[in-house]
C-alpha cells in the first residue's frame, strides 16, 4: 500500500496496481491524490520489480477530474496554469515516458482530466457502462491532461472538436469503435481481464515493450526517415537484450520463454 489512502498501491506478479480511492467524490483529484499518484509512477520508473502498471478507480467511477470542491470561485480565483504545471502535466509526462506498459481499467465515469489520463495510458479497457466526458466545456475550461493532443490524434479533428465543445458523454463501445480505447468489457469481467492482461505484459520482454512504446510515441512528431532510423537504433538495443536471446532460444528449443525485462 502507498502512504496515502487516496491511491491504493499493490505490487504483485510484476504489476503495480494503482486504485484511485476517493469514491465518494468519484475519485476526483485533490492535491493529496495527485502527490500519491505521482509517487507511485515515480516508483514505477525506478523499481525494476515493477514491469507493468494497472490503473483503475474505486467505487462506481474512474475519475471525475479535478475536485471542484477545491476550486470554489467565491473564495478567490485560482491560477489554473500553476495547478496544471504542478500536478497534471508532470503526471502525464510520467505516464508517457514510463518505458513499461501502463494498462488502464476504466471502471465507470471518466470526466475531465480523468478521461484524458485514461487516454494517455498504453492500453485502456473500459467497463461497458463507463462514459467518457470532456467536462471542461461545461465549466468554461479547455481540455487538459493532454486531451487536445491525444483526442485529434486518436479520433481526428471532427470528433475531437465535437466531444470537447459539447461535453457529450461517449459510451465505452463507441470509444472502442472510434479507437480511443482498446476494448469495452462486460462490467463484471473488467478487473479480471485488466489484471490478466497486465500480468501477461509484466511477464513479457518488458525492455522491448518499453522501446516499442517509445518508438510508437515518437512517430507522432518524426518523419518516416527519422522513424526508420529510430527503429534501427532501438532494434539494435533490443537485439542485445537478454530477453531477445531468451525469446529466440526458447523458440528454437520449442519451450515457453522466461523473460526478465533485461
Ligand atoms: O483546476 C485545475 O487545477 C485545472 C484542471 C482541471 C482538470 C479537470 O478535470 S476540470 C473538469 C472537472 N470535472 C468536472 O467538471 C466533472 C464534474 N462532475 C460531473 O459532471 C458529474 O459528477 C459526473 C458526470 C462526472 C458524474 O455524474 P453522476 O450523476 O454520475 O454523479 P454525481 O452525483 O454528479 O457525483 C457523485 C458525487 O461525486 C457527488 O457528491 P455528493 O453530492 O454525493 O456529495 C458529486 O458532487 C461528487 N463529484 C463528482 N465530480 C466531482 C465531485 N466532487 C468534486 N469534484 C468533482 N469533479
Amino acid at each position: 500500500m502507498s502512504d496515502s489512502e487516496t491511491v491504493l498501491s499493490v505490487l504483485a506478479d510484476g504489476v503495480l496496481s494503482l486504485t484511485l480511492n476517493r469514491p465518494d467524490k468519484l475519485n476526483s483529484f485533490n492535491e493529496e491524490m495527485h502527490l500519491a499518484l505521482r509517487a507511485c509512477f515515480e516508483r514505477a520508473h525506478k523499481d525494476a520489480d515493477v514491469r507493468a502498471v494497472l490503473l483503475t478507480g474505486a467505487g462506481r467511477g474512474f475519475s471525475a477530474g479535478q475536485d471542484l470542491g477545491d476550486r470554489d470561485p467565491r473564495k478567490g480565483t485560482p491560477d489554473l496554469g500553476h495547478t496544471i504545471e504542478t500536478f497534471y502535466n508532470p503526471l502525464l509526462r510520467l505516464i508517457r515516458s514510463l518505458e513499461k506498459p501502463v494498462v488502464c481499467a476504466v471502471n465507470g465515469v471518466a470526466a475531465g482530466a480523468g478521461a484524458n489520463i485514461a487516454f494517455a495510458c498504453d492500453i485502456t479497457l473500459a467497463a461497458r457502462s463507463a462514459r467518457f466526458i470532456q467536462a471542461f466545456a461545461k465549466i468554461g475550461l479547455v481540455p487538459d491532461s493532454g486531451g487536445t493532443w491525444s483526442l485529434p490524434r486518436l479520433i481526428g479533428e471532427a470528433r475531437a472538436k465535437a466531444l470537447a465543445l459539447t461535453a457529450e458523454p461517449l459510451d465505452a463501445e463507441t470509444a472502442a469503435s472510434w479507437g480511443l480505447i482498446w476494448r469495452a468489457i462486460d462490467d463484471d469481467k473488467l478487473i479480471e481481464e485488466a489484471k490478466a492482461l497486465s500480468v501477461r505484459l509484466a511477464s513479457g520482454p518488458t525492455l522491448g515493450l518499453g522501446l516499442t512504446k517509445r518508438a510508437i510515441q515518437a512517430a507522432a512528431t518524426n518523419s518516416l526517415d527519422e522513424q526508420l532510423d529510430l527503429e534501427r537504433d532501438l532494434q539494435r538495443e533490443a537485439g542485445r537484450s537478454a530477453d531477445y536471446a531468451e525469446g529466440v532460444t526458447a523458440f528454437l528449443e520449442k519451450r515457453k520463454p522466461e523473460f526478465k525485462g533485461r
